[in-house]
């Protein structure tokens, strides 16, 4: 009941005095044991790193009755599962996750202090898990946690990465990558299974013989075999009733090492099977830009979908004996194109090895899989060379071909003759030398695609899948991105949860739809005071960390602005970059004037071959340096761009920001999910009408957010006419000053044209709409600082986007999944 719901909700935040005590004691002594018997240290020789793993273990520990639990439950209750098929999961860290979602984390505080060890220091020592690039990443991350929640029998299979996503650093002002080794001081979350491996083939060439009844069967002769090893990972749901599994897979050589040669004395070489099969789960997403690093991607990507399906059918055949009955019990949800060759290899599975005649096992491929499309940039939907198909994986080439001209026979049949549209909508892109489309498969294999938010999924239809929307009308639903509240909100913010648990009841934390109640108090002055002071708490720890990673002081009265995100002109950190130094141009120019104080905070990585991103990365810096350096601003002005970006850094941001930018070009942002963190946590969105930021604002009113710039629909007819901005400039005094300050080396003295091609590009080809938003934005923002000296307003303001966004939650994003897609009871 509600009732007593909110009771144990309470409980986790001011737990009943002997009830905790016993807790506590147990804890203490489960740390101890993992300490002395799995570290084998004692107190006195142990490091802090020796105490992190042994309260890792002894969390672990509290999680694994309730694993196994569930994984009984699921099979005899013979569920339906659902199987997320992601080549990234950006978790983070995993040790103040779990004990929340235990309701453990106040008593392991406690436990620790008896022992004399510091929990926040143990915190910090755990390294993120950074096995994806961002958003679709941290999303797959943010739908395990909830399908755990909502007590779903899912499984989420990935790629056990040795180095995710590198790390960055920034010597003057320049991006340098290195590379990232989250496991080399092991993993005290994972269950190693050597015991669980799938062989998974490559190369060769496929045998065809004909059968009795005069069918044709095909067996494929692989070249070269590589074995999948499973590692799992436990995903705990809130309140650890629901544990799931995330299951990685490794990639190991049949044979460790080839002894003769070893005998021999070719030490390396009797080594080298092993290093090329190892490479696949070497490291998060290679360079694609080269031939050899295209084949080691689409290696990665046949690698993963191939151990995971064979791994899902014998669990399927374990439990129901039969092929047949695959959709009925089983969802794959492809996370983009990454896991696509997963429905040719479907297909092989069920024809070549299970037997299953073409047109049943087609029909159980599109019932069984669906697939979510998260951006429409065209570079990021990916095509294979028909040829490197051929020679990596001849089978599933044969497949994709057989499946391409029974679509079209299909079409064909329907009447539709236009070539254009058959070409559009085949398989094989004909154009400039012929290439599978990934995209197109994993429409054709799925029973429903979806896009992440409304605008995205309206764009899906009117481009990438236009005609095949005109011809499977049912096919493309929307499910707009959530986020889950216990890790951006509960545990990133404990100031403001407090607060929360003690104004509307910690009951929010089971239902975020209660967070509503939270607009009566939105003109309170009393509660607007303990809101703020929540926020300033959050802001005196980031300047903090501003401070020990950048050594700039900031002031946590001033407006902390943020923009932290991947580094990408779509997202227009450019645009930010010139308001700042249109603003100390300003600055400067009237020392009589009176300015709202802000610091800007950027955070973001660039691919490490996006060359016009790391400029745009160094020229945040150099203009950092000159405005932070000058008298001028009289302090009015900060800008600091922190380093190396990830989900730690994340968590303590986005609940010490006051702004959040969200600026791409309209149309270019497929969703977003930063944009529903900050709101959660009280910031006000600066945005264009781009991806969620339409629903956000929906959901938050016009008054409480600052909308400007072209619509999508004004910048495909804007681009339309042209990309020359010349016009735009001149018509922008502003503008043109911030540009001539830049090309004319203001902010690179020691290297004056540093910045030349970068204002050109803008000026000649401004593909992204920086010049023709740019007075909109400028304008938005000085409506932002007018809000903000009038503190009353803004507080009421950010109360409310607080109340209003728990329709972000990912547990309303998967309940949709569950009901619309999945065909999964919640
Ligand atoms: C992305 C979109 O760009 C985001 O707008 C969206 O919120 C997420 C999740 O749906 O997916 N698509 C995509 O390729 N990335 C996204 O963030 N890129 C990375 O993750 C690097």
């Amino acid at each position: 009941s509600p009732v007593r719901r909110e009771r144990i909700a309470l409980n986790a935040f001011d737990p009943p005095k002997a009830a905790h005590k016993a807790v506590v004691a147990a804890l203490r002594d489960d740390v101890q044991r993992r300490l002395t018997y799995t570290v084998g240290k004692d107190n006195a020789d142990a490091s802090p790193r020796d105490w992190f793993v042994a309260t890792a273990l002894a969390t672990r520990d509290r999680l694994v009755p309730s694993w196994l639990a569930s994984t009984k439950r699921n099979y005899q209750e013979d569920r339906r599962r659902v199987y997320y098929l992601s080549l990234e999961f950006l978790i983070g860290r995993l040790l103040i996750d779990t004990l929340t979602n235990l309701g453990l984390t106040q008593a392991m505080r406690d436990a620790l202090a008896e022992l004399g060890v510091d929990l926040d220091m143990l915190r910090a020592l755990e390294p993120d898990a950074a096995l994806g690039n961002g958003g679709l990443g941290r999303l797959a991350a943010c739908f395990m946690d909830s399908m755990a929640t909502l007590e779903i029998a899912a499984m989420g299979y990935g790629i056990r990465y040795d180095h995710g996503l590198f790390r960055q650093t920034l010597k003057d002002g320049w991006q340098h990558e290195y590379p990232e080794d989250w496991l080399s001081f092991g993993n005290s979350w994972q269950f190693p299974r050597p015991e669980i491996t799938y062989d998974v083939g490559f190369f060769g060439h496929v045998e065809s013989s004909r059968l009795a009844d005069g069918m044709l069967a095909h067996v494929w002769r692989p070249g070269e075999t590589i074995v999948a090893v499973a590692y799992d990972t436990p995903v705990v749901g809130w309140r650890g009733k629901h544990v799931n599994t995330l299951r990685l897979w490794s990639a190991r050589a049949p044979d460790a090492l080839r002894l003769d040669a070893f005998n021999q004395g070719d030490h390396v070489g009797a080594q080298s099977e092993q290093a090329r099969a190892e490479a696949i789960s070497k490291v998060l997403y290679p360079s694609d830009s080269t031939p050899a690093g295209q084949e080691l991607r689409l290696r990665q990507e046949y690698f993963f979908a191939s151990a995971s399906l064979q791994d899902l059918i014998r669990r399927h055949l374990r439990q129901t004996g039969d092929i047949h009955k695959l959709a009925d019990k089983v969802a794959i949800q492809l996370n983009d194109t990454h896991p696509a060759i997963g429905v040719a290899e479907l297909m092989r599975l069920l024809v070549d090895v299970h037997g299953v005649e073409w047109k049943e096992a087609w029909r159980i491929t599109q019932a069984t899989f669906s697939y979510t499309n998260h951006t429409l940039l065209p570079e990021a939907l990916e095509t294979w060379p028909v040829q490197l198909m051929e020679r990596l994986l001849p089978r599933h080439m044969q497949i994709i071909y057989l499946i391409n001209a029974m679509h079209l026979d299909c079409l064909r049949a329907k009447g539709e003759s236009d070539p254009a549209t058959l070409s559009s909508v085949s398989l094989i892109d004909e154009r400039n030398g012929r290439h599978v489309r990934m995209g197109h498969l994993a429409f054709l294999g799925s029973h429903k695609v979806n896009g992440v938010s409304a605008l995205h999924s309206a764009l899906v239809k009117e481009t990438v899948f236009k005609d095949f929307h005109r011809l499977y009308p049912d096919r493309i639903v929307n499910k707009t991105n959530g986020v889950t509240f216990r890790r951006w909100l509960l545990e990133a913010n404990p100031p403001l949860s407090r607060l929360l648990a003690d104004t509307i009841g910690a009951g929010v934390f089971d239902e975020p739809e209660r967070l509503i109640e939270l607009e009566k108090f939105a003109d309170d002055v009393e509660f607007q005071s303990r809101f703020a002071a929540a926020k300033r708490e959050n802001k005196t720890r980031l300047a903090t960390t501003v401070f020990e990673r950048v050594g700039v002081r900031v002031d946590p009265a001033a407006l902390f602005d943020a923009q932290i995100k991947r580094i990408h002109e779509y997202k227009r950190q450019l645009l930010n970059v010139l308001e700042a130094v249109a603003l100390y141009q300003d600055i400067v120019a009237q020392p009589a004037r009176e300015f709202a104080p802000r610091v800007k905070i950027f955070a973001g990585k660039a691919a490490a071959s996006y060359h016009q991103a790391k400029l745009i990365i160094k020229l945040a810096n150099d203009v950092a340096k000159v405005v932070n350096a000058d008298p001028a601003t009289r302090e009015l002005l900060k800008i600091v761009f922190l380093p190396n970006y990830n989900v730690s850094l994340a968590e303590t941001i986005i609940p010490a920001a006051d702004l959040s930018e969200q600026i791409s070009t309209a149309g270019m942002e497929a969703s977003g999910t930063g944009n529903m963190k900050f709101a959660l946590n009280g910031a006000l969105t600066i945005g264009t009408l781009d991806g969620a930021n339409v629903e956000i604002r929906e959901r938050v009113g016009d008054d409480n957010i600052f909308i400007f710039g072209l619509t999508a629909q004004e910048v495909e007819q804007s681009r339309s006419k042209g990309i020359d901005a010349r016009e735009a400039i001149a018509a922008s005094p502003r503008l043109s000053e911030a540009l001539r300050a830049i090309a004319a080396g203001v902010f690179s003295p020691d290297d004056p044209h540093r910045y030349a091609q970068l204002v050109d590009t803008l000026t000649y080809y401004d593909h992204f709409l920086v010049a023709k938003d740019f007075d909109a934005y400028w304008e938005a923002q000085r409506r932002v600082d007018a809000r903000w000296r009038d503190q009353k307003a803004w507080r009421r303001s950010s109360i409310l986007n607080t109340a209003r966004v728990a329709w972000f939650s990912s547990d309303r994003t998967i309940r949709e999944y569950a009901q619309e897609i999945w065909n999964v009871a919640v």
